[in-house]
């Protein structure tokens, strides 16, 4: 583990994040303390040239319009042709209708590195009837069936967050059981999350190594912040001034991770 993370931190990472209004000063704050470097870019005028240059690309359809669609296709085309990975967050998906169709025109147009969403927006993407509830996750689902059909379906490697996180490639699925509740109580706390693994994904290719163990480090930092924080403002302070202390031997140490293979 310890190796993906000193890369992120020594390599520092351009991480090219198309995100929503509501997480967005959050997800920079977040990506520095890991010891990568944000930029967020939405206008078509000038998403192609940012992805020409950054090391990983993240589509978060969190606020979404029109325009902003249109700039996540051009700039996924270059990464694409870059050959950088592309994370894709579908906030919401399955609340309107609008999200779901233009979630789905991006997962046509571009080619897709990781997608990474709670259970009910990965069971909408995936074509699955689920309960929604806005951006959060609603109903209960049977998470390793889940995995394997949305795997079916979309043919992208997937993880699915929550309690325990999910990961496939296809071949396996992988668990992550670290995290903590209040991870919860604090606005975009997965959309962050996303932008972590794209910049995990862009120091190492193997998605299910990458993913595994940014969502283990993830993890392990919110457990550490809940030991000074017990209130979710606190929380979503310690959250980043954990980000940026824990060493890679404290997330070794706690990490819980464990692979099976798809049924
Ligand atoms: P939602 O909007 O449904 O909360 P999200 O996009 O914010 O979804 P989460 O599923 O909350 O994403 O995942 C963000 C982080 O929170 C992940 O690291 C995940 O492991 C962690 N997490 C989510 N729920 C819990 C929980 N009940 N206990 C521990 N960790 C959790
Ligand atoms: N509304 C639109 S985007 C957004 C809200 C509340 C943020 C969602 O963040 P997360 O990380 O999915 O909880
Ligand atoms: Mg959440
Ligand atoms: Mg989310």
């Amino acid at each position: 583990m310890s190796h993906i993370l000193a890369k992120v931190r020594e390599q520092s990472p351009l991480i090219h994040n198309i995100t929503n209004q509501v997480v967005t000063n959050f997800t920079a704050n977040g990506l520095y303390a890991l010891g990568a470097s944000p930029v967020m870019a939405n206008a078509p005028e000038e998403v192609e040239e940012m992805a020409s240059i950054a090391n990983a690309l993240v589509l978060n359809i969190g606020t979404l319009t029109k325009e902003q669609v249109h700039a996540m296709i051009l700039a996924g085309k270059i990464a694409n042709k870059r050959n950088i990975p592309v994370v894709l967050d579908p906030v919401g998906v399955g609340a309107t209708t609008f999200r779901t169709e233009k979630a789905k025109e991006i997962l046509q147009q571009v080619q897709i590195t990781v997608i990474r969403g709670n259970a009910s927006e990965i069971a909408t993407l995936a074509g699955i009837d689920a309960e929604v509830k806005g951006v959060d996750t609603a109903g209960s689902y049977n998470m390793e069936e889940l995995i394997r059909v949305a795997y079916q379906n979309l043919g992208v490697p997937i993880i699915i967050t929550g309690q325990v996180d999910y990961i496939t490639d296809g071949d396996y699925v992988t668990t992550v059981s670290n995290g903590h509740e209040l991870l919860t109580k604090v606005t975009g706390a997965g959309c962050l999350l996303s932008s972590v693994v794209a910049a995990f994904l862009a120091v190492e290719e193997d998605v299910v190594q990458a993913s595994s163990h940014a969502l283990s480090y993830y993890g392990v930092v919110a457990q550490n912040a809940s030991q000074h924080a017990t209130m979710p403002g606190d929380f979503q302070i310690e959250l980043l001034n954990q980000l940026y202390a824990i060493t890679s031997e404290e997330v070794d140490a706690q990490s819980i991770i464990a692979t099976t293979k798809l049924e």
